[in-house]
């Protein structure tokens, strides 16, 4: 099959999905074209069948916001003329589902069919700033085929936008040849005995970063830990602040954005993710298939991926002091750490697994293509 994949190349849940997915349809012998206004992040090394197509959004004085959307169709439609590309895969609605269908429009019969993959906050944004929900909905009804990564945005999807078509649920996956349960050294972080914390986000709002500095603080009332944070974000500087204003500074490495997840995410012995809303939870599964449990919220599609008191802990939105209380009782219980971090890299290889989600996506694929 010939492939284009549309995503945003900016760190992020929706782009990691992206690349992840159209290396792994690359690896199955199909040929992917990624279309973005940059490489997308996870797309770093060579790898064979996979073409990337830079948007090129030039400036030109009238315009005080470069055309990107018009640019993106316009490369699209390119893309199917020189490489006979099949079927479009845009993750996020706004605005690639749009560009999509002007792309089918300019190329008339035989254009290519358009599977959309929402991811959360092309839909909750709508809940924000409501002149999208026209657009939004307009995407997602002329979509050929419609995905979300949880149970959770698929009916939220449905109820907002009043969705009468199917919307298949298909849950981000990690590849656990890559996501180990090996324990990398982290001497170059801890000593011998400190606990070591993670949490890795985009530092946005949504996220919360704050309560993670917060829970850590209360974390080290009880023990000897550090927490390591990976991810840049508009919250970063307040998160340093916080921590400054707690003492707790000196124990906290922000580490910035970074490729290798998956040997940071083995150095930890619990993550934290106390998100406003996560629509799937990304970095909670990528930590659980390296054997960590996870402390975070009770909130939106966190609890398919986490299962309370088995694979980590969820509580409310904005309880710190439970989800500190919770985080300790795990550090302070050697077994029951083993325990949880067994009972959640058994969950990812039993739902999660790269080889059986993307099998799941293959299957759309065929269905919105008639096969
Ligand atoms: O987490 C973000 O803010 C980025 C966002 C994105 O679209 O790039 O992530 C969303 O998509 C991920 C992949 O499907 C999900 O795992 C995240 O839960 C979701 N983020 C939110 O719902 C806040």
């Amino acid at each position: 099959m010939r492939l284009g994949i549309v995503c945003y190349p900016t760190v992020g849940g929706s782009g990691a999905v992206a690349a992840e997915l159209g290396k792994q349809m690359a690896s199955r012998g199909h040929e992917v074209h990624v279309i973005s206004y940059r490489l997308p992040f996870r797309f770093g090394d060579f790898q064979q069948n996979i073409c990337f197509h830079e948007v090129d959004v030039s400036s030109y004085p009238l315009f005080e916001h470069p055309p990107h959307d018009l640019a993106l169709a316009a490369k699209m439609a390119e893309a199917v003329r020189e490489h006979g590309i099949e079927l479009f895969h845009v993750h996020y609605a706004i605005p690639h589902a749009i560009a999509g269908i002007i792309a089918q429009q300019m190329l008339g019969e035989g254009a290519p069919r358009m599977v959309t993959t929402l991811h959360g906050t092309d839909i909750t944004i709508v809940g924000q700033d409501h002149s999208f929900f026209e657009i939004t909905r307009f995407g997602i009804e002329r979509s050929d085929g419609v995905t979300a990564v949880s149970e959770f945005l698929r009916r939220m999807t449905v109820e907002e936008f009043e969705i009468a078509r199917p919307i298949d649920v298909i849950p981000n996956f990690v590849d656990l040849e890559q996501y180990t349960v090996e324990r990398p050294d982290r001497s170059a972080f801890a000593e011998p005995g400190q606990r070591v914390l993670l949490h890795v986000s985009n530092f946005r709002p949504v996220k919360r970063v704050l309560d993670t500095v917060r829970i850590f603080e209360k974390v080290t009332h009880e023990t000897d830990a550090i927490l390591l944070m990976v991810g840049e974000g508009p919250e970063r500087s307040s998160a340093q602040a916080l921590a400054r204003r707690l003492g707790v500074l000196d124990r906290i490495r922000f580490l910035g954005t970074r490729r290798e997840i998956a040997q940071i995410a083995g150095m930890a012995d619990v993550f934290l993710l106390p998100s406003e809303l996560e629509s799937f939870g990304l970095s909670a599964l990528e930590a659980m298939a390296c054997g960590i449990p996870v402390v975070g919220s009770d909130a939106g599609g966190l609890p398919e991926v986490v299962r309370h008191a088995e694979s980590g802990y969820l509580l409310p939105v904005g309880d710190v002091e439970g989800m500190a209380e919770r985080t300790v009782e795990i550090l302070k219980d050697d077994e029951r750490r083993r325990e949880m971090g067994e009972a959640a890299r058994h969950r990812v290889e039993s739902l999660f697994d790269a080889e059986r989600v993307v099998s799941q996506y293959e299957a759309v694929y065929d269905r919105v293509l008639g096969l």
